[in-house]
């Protein structure tokens, strides 16, 4: 079995303080975060960037200070997040790829995400994973449903996607695929079999589809953008306790 590779995910551009106070915010807390998380185990860290008060931004220079701030305390994998938030236009989303981190998300399709639209476009597909082979940054194939993983099979035979493959399955979205283990097999039974995957579980979903996709031989993402719970009715106060719980495996 490969090494397992913990992704963390612990700022995301929906969560607030209210829902979980000790949430990182400022470059400074948010490296501070990744640290204790790397410390942990987990190798890839998957970034948002928030303003002084707080809000989503997909500023490069926002991204670089954190990524500086990072790099200065270890070497964990920087992924940015090309998704941003729902209200954002992709000339904003793109903007991070300019941080110059080694990773960013490319996510594969429009959905319903909750109340609100993840709004993806072929076009708009097509432009950021263009930009993203240009800069020679490595996508990660960011999948919230069945549709989208056809999409990626296009998108690689047109060549805007080059291998190897590093596939994210999210489930338990609103709007998205579920978070049944009959769904993730279903999905990891459509990819190449020397592709690497990982899945990242919604809330509840996430203890469970990690042990699967480990069990599995897949990869997990946890973190408080995801799951703010380490079991029911138990707030984490740190991603690194989930990446711990992962690493436990
Ligand atoms: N915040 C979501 C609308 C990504 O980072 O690539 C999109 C998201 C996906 O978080
Ligand atoms: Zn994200």
């Amino acid at each position: 079995m490969d090494e397992l590779i913990i992704t963390v995910a612990p700022v995301g551009a929906e969560l607030t303080r209210r829902e979980f106070p000790t949430l990182a915010l400022t470059p400074g807390e948010i490296a501070d975060e990744v640290y204790r998380c790397w410390n942990e185990g987990a190798s890839i860290a998957h970034l948002h960037a928030r303003t002084t008060d707080g809000r989503p931004t997909q500023s490069a220079q926002v991204y670089k200070e954190i990524i500086e701030r990072i790099k200065a305390k270890c070497d964990i994998v920087i992924q940015v997040s090309t998704g941003g938030a729902v209200d954002m236009k992709p000339s904003e989303r793109i903007e991070a790829i300019d941080s110059a981190p080694e990773m960013a998300t490319l996510t594969l399709g429009t959905i319903n995400f909750g109340k609100d639209i993840f709004f993806n476009p072929l076009e708009t597909v097509e432009h950021f994973a263009k930009s993203i082979l240009e800069m020679g940054i490595k996508p990660e194939l960011e999948v919230f449903d069945l549709g989208m993983v056809y999409t990626a099979f296009d998108l690689i035979d047109r060549n805007y996607l080059l291998p190897p493959f590093h596939w994210s399955i999210m489930m338990g979205v609103s709007g998205g695929v579920g978070g049944s283990i009959r769904d993730l097999s279903y999905i990891v039974g459509l990819l190449p079999e020397n592709d690497t995957w990982q899945v990242g579980g919604i809330g509840q979903h996430q203890l469970p589809l990690s042990a699967a996709a480990i069990a599995m031989g897949g990869h997990v993402r946890v973190g408080a953008e995801d799951n703010i719970y380490l079991r029911a009715g138990e707030k984490i106060t740190s991603s690194a306790q989930l990446v711990a719980r992962a690493a436990l495996s």
